[in-house]
C-alpha cells in the first residue's frame, strides 16, 4: 500500500495557519526562492525519475489536497540524480492551489506567485525501511516541485482531473491506475533550483531536499476550476468548505544555500 494512507494527520484540518511545534525550526518550507542569490552549483547532476506507471494505486482525499498514491514496496518506481545520493521511491504527488489564479503556489521565485504547485514525494529506500522512519530523518525524503500557470489545457493532467469528482468530500478515495506522473514534469527537467527544508504540512520534519523546476507546466483555468471543486469537508459536515488556498505561508531562509542546475 502507498506510504501515506498508512497515517492519520490527526492534528491536521484545513486552513490550519501555524503548527503546534516545530522539531529543530530553522529548516523550513516553502520558501522564496531569490534567482539571482541562487548559487551555481556545476556538480549537480542530471534528474533521472523513473517511474512504473503500474504502481499508481489510488487517488485520496486527505482533507488538505488529493494525493494519487504509488505503491513504495518495491524499487519500481523511483528517482535518482539531481542532488540526491541516494535512491528514493516514489510514493504519491499532490497539488497545492489558489481560491484564484494570482496566488496557490506555496514556494515563490522572486517574489512571484503562481496559480498552484505539484508536489512529488519520495523516500529514501536506501538509508530507510520504511516511509514513516524517512519522514523523521534528514535525508530521508526529496520532493519535486513544479509550478503551474494558466494556458493550455494539459492532456496528461486530463485523466486526473476526470477522476477528481470521485474524491470531492475528505475521506473518500477511489482506485486509480497506470498515471506516469513524468507526464505532469516541464520538458527540461535539468533546470532546478535545490535546498534543504521541511515538509510543507504536519509533521513539517526538516528531512526534505527540495528539487524545484525552473520551467512552469501550463493547465488550463478549467481544470484548475475543477482541482477547486473539491472540498476539505467529509460528506456528513453540514457546512461544506471549497478545497481553495491549501498552502504553508513562507518560511524565512535563515541563511540557507539555494543552488542552481544552471547559470
Ligand atoms: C507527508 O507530507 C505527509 C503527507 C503530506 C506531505 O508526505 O505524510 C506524512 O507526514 C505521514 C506521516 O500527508 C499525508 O499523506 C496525509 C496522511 O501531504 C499532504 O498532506 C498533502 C498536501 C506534504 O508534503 S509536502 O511537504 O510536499 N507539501
Ligand atoms: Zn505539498
Amino acid at each position: 500500500t502507498a506510504c501515506s494512507s498508512k497515517y492519520v494527520l490527526s492534528h491536521m484540518h484545513p486552513m490550519w495557519q501555524e503548527p503546534l511545534a516545530i522539531p529543530g525550526g530553522d529548516r523550513q518550507s516553502p520558501i522564496d526562492i531569490v534567482v539571482r542569490k541562487s548559487l551555481f552549483d556545476p556538480h549537480l547532476k542530471p534528474l533521472v525519475p523513473a517511474y512504473d506507471p503500474q504502481t499508481c494505486q489510488q487517488i485520496w482525499n486527505n482533507g488538505y489536497s488529493f494525493l494519487v498514491e504509488y505503491d513504495d514496496t518495491t524499487d519500481k518506481s523511483t528517482l535518482k540524480g539531481g542532488p540526491l545520493e541516494d535512491q528514493f521511491r516514489l510514493c504519491q504527488f499532490h497539488f497545492h492551489w489558489g481560491e484564484s489564479n494570482a496566488w496557490g503556489s506555496e514556494h515563490t521565485v522572486d517574489r512571484k506567485l503562481f496559480p498552484a504547485e505539484l508536489h512529488i514525494v519520495h523516500w529514501n529506500a536506501e538509508k530507510y525501511d520504511l516511509f514513516e522512519e524517512a519522514v523523521m530523518e534528514e535525508n530521508g525524503l526529496a520532493v519535486i516541485g513544479v509550478f503551474l500557470k494558466i494556458g493550455k489545457r494539459h492532456e496528461g493532467l486530463q485523466k486526473l482531473v476526470d477522476a477528481l469528482p470521485a474524491v470531492r468530500h475528505k475521506d473518500s478515495m477511489v482506485d486509480f491506475e497506470r498515471f506516469n506522473p513524468a507526464c505532469l514534469l516541464p520538458s527540461n527537467i535539468n533546470d532546478y533550483w535545490t535546498y534543504h527544508g521541511s515538509l510543507t504540512t504536519p509533521p513539517l520534519t526538516e528531512a526534505v531536499t527540495w528539487i524545484v523546476m525552473k520551467q512552469h507546466i501550463e493547465v488550463s483555468h478549467d481544470q484548475l476550476a475543477v482541482f477547486r471543486s473539491l472540498l476539505f469537508t467529509s460528506a456528513e459536515e453540514e457546512v461544506q468548505k471549497g478545497m481553495v488556498n491549501n498552502f504553508r505561508v513562507q518560511q524565512p531562509l535563515r541563511g540557507r544555500p539555494i543552488r542552481s542546475s544552471f547559470s
